[in-house]
């Protein structure tokens, strides 16, 4: 059985989970510029009915493109929707690459740090080890506002591979237990369509590096590539996507629509012949 250890929680991850995104952006504010983080809640624990595992709150986008928010800007979009989310015991995960705003979601409840820049600043190791956080790290090529420029490699998978393993090494000497820690290709950042689907069909050779593997698929342009459908009609392929890395060793699913997929780990799971005993003993 793999354990990952989040703050007090502990998820069981010998078949995979889900984990519902929540976007704390400008829908969470009303008219006069005041936060109201009360649309993001709602959201999330509609996430937690349909049955996703963990919420990652995030204030700061990080998709290809997007401009850093200030950190004070940050921490009052994040911070409210945490303590709120933390209050129903929900396992938070807080994506952001700061770590004064690490530090805060952890004091506020939040029990995993996801950081697209795998705790490059010493800070943000100090804060997740000090914090018995949880941590996701994921491999970036660049950074967001230019990083689809020219993403170039001579061994995309290998490379990939290495980086997490020495961001992982670089966490355990900062404290960070090895039960504690994610790792993640990080599907298109710095990378091109070829680059994603080589590193989904490979998906494997991260998995033998001993930690659970993140895959964040949903709605992304490389399934755009693929279907030539608009960000808005992608669900079927995101749900597809989300079943190829779980099939290759994904153990945790980073998607926008939770229920869906749930459904379609279930009934992977049921065809499974790994599942045939827990059929026959409980679901007869
Ligand atoms: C991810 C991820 C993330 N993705 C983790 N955190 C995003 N751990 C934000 C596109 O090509 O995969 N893993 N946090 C969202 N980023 C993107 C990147 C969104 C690319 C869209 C695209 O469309």
């Amino acid at each position: 059985m793999t354990l990952l250890r989040c703050g007090r929680h502990e998820i069981d991850l010998s078949s995979p989970c889900v984990m519902g995104i929540v976007n704390v952006t400008a829908d969470s504010f009303s008219a006069d510029g005041r936060i109201h983080p009360g649309a993001a809640i709602a959201h999330a624990r509609r996430l937690r009915a349909d049955g996703a595992a963990i919420v990652d709150v995030g204030g700061e986008s990080t998709r290809p493109g997007a401009a850093p928010v200030p950190e004070d800007v940050e921490l009052a979009r994040v911070i409210p929707v945490v303590e709120a989310l933390a209050a129903d015991g929900a396992i938070v995960s807080v994506d952001t690459i700061k770590p004064a705003v690490m530090r805060a979601a952890i004091a506020a409840g939040a029990s995993m740090i996801n950081d697209v820049t795998a705790l490059a600043a010493p800070a943000a190791r100090e804060a997740v080890a000090s914090g018995g956080a949880a941590v996701c790290l994921m491999h970036m090529q660049g950074e967001p506002r230019t990083m689809q420029q020219a993403p170039h490699y001579a061994d995309v998978v290998g490379e990939v591979r290495a980086f997490l393993a020495a961001r992982a090494r670089a966490c355990r000497d900062a404290g960070i237990e090895g039960d504690r820690i994610v790792v993640d290709p990080g599907f298109g950042f710095g990378k091109s369509v070829a680059h994603n689907l080589e590193l989904l069909r490979r998906l494997e050779r991260l998995a033998e590096l001993g930690f659970p593997v993140l895959a964040g698929l949903s709605r992304k342009s490389t399934l755009g590539a693929i279907t030539g459908r608009d960000v808005g009609e992608r669900l079927s392929a995101s749900v597809a996507a989300a079943l190829a890395a779980a099939l290759r060793g994904a153990r945790i699913l980073r998607v926008h629509d939770v229920r869906e997929t749930v459904d379609a780990l279930a009934v992977w799971r049921a065809v499974e012949p790994w599942t045939e005993l827990q059929l026959h003993k409980g679901l007869q």
